[in-house]
């Protein structure tokens, strides 16, 4: 017979091979961690973010956010409530694109909602302005 004499392959699996479907799993997992973080960045932007601006009565003027003075903020849109507390100073704040300011005869509370470009803004009380004043950065 012709075949009798053809060499016999003994086939097997090398020593060496590993499943590679027992990998399916983590791909899986890496495709809900990044569902989750498009999900959290909705969030916050949909949030307003709140500033507190205060003057007087002393020979006072602060932005703060929460209990910390601004020094740096990212542009975008944020909601200033306003109290000018004396009847001799006032707040006013401009940079890019802003100037705004309470009236310095009047007590008043004000609510602005401002849009902050990159570039320096800056915070002042007008009949002051060489000692109640400060600035601030924003940022991209
Ligand atoms: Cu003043």
């Amino acid at each position: 017979m012709a075949g009798a004499n053809l060499p016999t392959y003994h086939g097997g699996m090398p020593a060496d091979f590993k499943p590679h479907l027992l990998r399916a799993p983590r791909v899986v997992m890496l495709l809900g961690a990044s569902w989750l973080g498009l999900a959290s960045q909705d969030a916050l932007a949909a949030t307003p973010i709140k500033l507190n601006a205060e003057v007087g009565p002393g020979f006072t003027i602060t932005l703060k956010k929460g209990n910390n003075r601004v020094v740096t903020l990212k542009a975008g849109s944020y909601v200033i409530t306003v109290r000018d507390r004396a009847s001799d100073h006032n707040f006013r704040l401009r940079g890019p694109g802003l100037n705004r300011a309470t009236a310095v005869s009047r007590v008043e509370t004000r609510t602005w909602t401002v849009s902050l470009r990159p570039g320096t803004y800056t915070y002042l009380c007008d009949p002051h302005a060489s000692h109640m004043k400060a600035s601030f950065q924003v940022k991209r």
